[in-house]
């Protein structure tokens, strides 16, 4: 009975679909730097580098400054392509696309 209750659940598409994405962040650079995801699905960035970095795209979301060792996430939701750098760091560019 609890087996056909979760076959149910997982047959909803909006339900099974969510997923959870990591960009690492290495080296100075967001990698991968484009990364394509799903709307409602969730990124997480990494910071492993030994010095603080953003995701920031202006309007769209800002990590603010992530430690050494942080993380940030963010979950997807208006369709399109946001381009986004690390405040500290111009240079630092990276990509999310957004799909159905
Ligand atoms: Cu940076």
């Amino acid at each position: 009975m609890r087996a056909g209750w979760l076959a149910a659940l997982l047959a909803l598409p909006g339900l099974a679909a969510a997923a959870t994405h990591i960009v690492t962040i290495e080296g100075m650079q967001f990698q991968p730097a484009v990364r394509t995801v799903k709307s409602g699905d969730t990124v997480v960035w990494r910071n492993k580098d030994l010095v603080p970095h953003t995701a920031t795209a202006a309007g769209k979301f800002d990590s603010k400054s992530m430690a050494p060792g942080g993380q940030w996430s963010w979950t997807a939701k208006a369709k399109g392509r946001q381009d986004y750098a690390c405040t500290f760091h111009p240079t630092m560019k990276g990509s999310i696309v957004v799909r159905d």
